[in-house]
């Protein structure tokens, strides 16, 4: 049996998953460091289970992936609720170890293996990342209920914002050029995951044409054409079941 076999087998033993189609596997090994699996969205529109894959990207890992049809509440069924406590996605299964939370794997991947920081190694710039991490992920809730992730990825279309979400907006983009005063293409000088999760909540606004500032413009474009985001963006996609 050689690596990917024992990979796969691993797989399906530690989850019970169905064989994994090879579409869904991302690149060849270059060390062993156990199998790898990463459960996302089957539409390939969750802006957490996007920051999980990027991260395993930008570390040059190999793993699978197992997409799951949230519309049919595949994440409901007795066998996904035995690998993920909380039932979401994204969840990732290294070894015999699974976790869910999209921030809490990046910090998982970017302390366990080399490659591409994830996270600023300066610890108030780390501390800033997470707050900014966090604070996509707490607020702003009109955006993400009137410019749900589908609009980005799917071509699914909207009405106008509403006055609270115009407002939303207004405080997400004020907030966004000040974290980027005084900075060039990224947050923090160099490259972080935290990039991701902001360019993703402009492009919210910025896929149905919204009001967005050319600074922010220019932030997000460039954040999409970083290539590990671009194997996310150009994954293929079932039709559209919104859930
Ligand atoms: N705070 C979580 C949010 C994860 C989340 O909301 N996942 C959604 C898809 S985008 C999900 O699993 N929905 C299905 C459900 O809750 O039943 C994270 O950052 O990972």
């Amino acid at each position: 049996m050689d690596f990917s076999d024992q990979h796969e087998a691993q797989s399906r033993s530690l989850v019970g998953i169905r064989h994994l189609n090879e579409a869904h596997r991302f690149r060849p090994p270059a060390v062993h460091y156990g199998c790898m699996l990463l459960y996302v969205d089957a539409n390939f529109a969750s802006p957490y289970a996007l920051v999980a894959f990027v991260s395993l990207l930008e570390k040059g890992l190999t793993f699978d992936i197992e997409p799951l049809d949230l519309a049919a509440r595949a994440n409901r069924g007795p066998d996904f609720a035995k690998t993920s406590i909380t039932r979401r996605i994204p969840t990732l299964v290294h070894e015999d170890f699974a976790l869910s939370e999209s921030s809490a794997i990046c910090e998982y991947i970017d302390e366990t293996f080399s490659g591409t920081r994830l996270y600023p190694t300066d610890r108030r710039d780390r501390a800033r990342a997470r707050q900014v991490q966090a604070w996509l992920r707490s607020d702003l809730m009109p955006i993400r209920e009137e410019r749900p992730t589908f609009v980005v990825f799917c071509g699914a279309t909207r009405p106008p914002l509403s006055a609270r979400a115009r407002e939303a907006a207004d405080q997400l983009c004020s907030a966004a050029l000040t974290l980027l005063d005084g900075r060039t293409e990224h947050l923090f000088g160099d490259w972080s995951i935290a990039d991701v999760d902001l360019a993703m909540m402009l492009q919210r606004l910025i896929a149905l044409g919204d009001p967005v500032p050319q600074r922010l413009i220019e932030y997000a474009t460039l954040q999409w054409r970083r290539p590990t985001v671009k194997q996310w963006i150009h994954h293929k996609r079932p039709p559209l079941r919104e859930y």
